[in-house]
């Protein structure tokens, strides 16, 4: 697929995706989600790739759906599109996914920054559901994401007031991995995930996978999940590897496998 509305770049084991559209502040039409869906799986799919960051622009991350494709949809016409379902594919990936936030990420903005596994957020980001300003509710995630990120009481206030939230209270809140000057978040993201990109492969996805169960499942459920992937990493070879490396006193050289 041929990339209109966003760029894709690879840095040795790290994808880049940046949304570019940016006179509308990055927001998400129905192309930008097809060509979004399809880089994130293409890097999914690519055993280079380790670790992937989504970014915008310093604008904007997303400042929401494409208001302008919503103003005549009907339900019928949301219930037939497949868009939603592009959402569950990106909740799939199983590699890890860095936002690098810089500006707004406000409604599918901010349900998309939720989607992806931490948040990296310049001093400038400013994050909100701002969707009951203009007589709707978040649909992708936000009355769901933002009280199990946040809590209750202030995602109820975001969504009932449409406030944007500052990258200070996103912080303080839970929201954001870590908050740096705007200039250095793509640094900061790359940095991040080029750490990522160092562990082994297959304990890194088993621990997303686990990490994410917690939000699904009750804690005995969890314990008993992440106990069988903890056994599952014992049959690879990157678990002999990682621990001849350390007792020996050099570092790993980690295969994947
Ligand atoms: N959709 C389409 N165009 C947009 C959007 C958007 N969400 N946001 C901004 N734009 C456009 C503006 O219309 C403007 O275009 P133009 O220059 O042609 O007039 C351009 O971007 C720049 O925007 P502003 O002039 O408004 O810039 P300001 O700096 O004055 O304001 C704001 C920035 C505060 C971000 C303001 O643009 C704003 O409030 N935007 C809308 C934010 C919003 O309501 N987002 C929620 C949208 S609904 C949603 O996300 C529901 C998701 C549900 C899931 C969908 C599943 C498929």
């Amino acid at each position: 697929m041929a990339y209109v509305n966003i760029v894709v770049d690879r840095e040795g084991p790290v994808g880049l995706v940046a949304l570019n559209r940016p006179k509308v502040l990055n927001a998400l039409n129905q192309a930008t989600m097809d060509e979004l869906v399809d880089a994130l799986e293409g890097l999914d799919r690519d055993d280079e790739i380790r670790c992937v960051v989504l970014t915008g622009n310093e604008r904007a991350f997303a400042a929401g759906a494409d208001v302008t494709e919503m103003a005549e949809a009907t339900p019928a016409d949301m219930l037939a599109g497949y868009r939603f379902l592009q959402w569950e594919r990106i909740r799939k990936i199983s590699k890890p996914i860095i936002a690098a936030v810089r500006g707004y990420a406000l409604g599918g903005g901010c349900e998309l920054a939720m989607l992806c596994d931490m948040v990296i957020a310049g001093e400038g980001a400013r994050f909100g559901q701002p969707e009951i300003n203009i007589g709707i509710m978040p649909g992708a995630g936000g009355t769901q994401r933002l009280p199990r990120a946040i809590g209750k009481a202030q995602a109820m206030e975001l969504v009932l007031t449409g406030r944007h939230m500052t990258a200070g209270e996103a912080f303080a809140t839970g929201l954001v991995t870590r908050v740096v000057p705007d200039e250095v978040v793509l640094d900061e993201a790359r940095r991040l995930a080029g750490d990522i990109a160092s562990k082994p492969p297959v304990a890194v996805r088993l621990a997303k996978e686990s990490i994410l169960k917690a939000f699904d499942t009750s804690l005995e459920t969890g314990l008993d999940y992440e106990r069988k992937a903890f056994y599952l990493l014992f049959s690879t070879e990157d678990k002999t590897e990682g621990i001849q490396a350390f007792l020996a006193k050099r570092p790993p050289v980690f295969k994947g496998r």
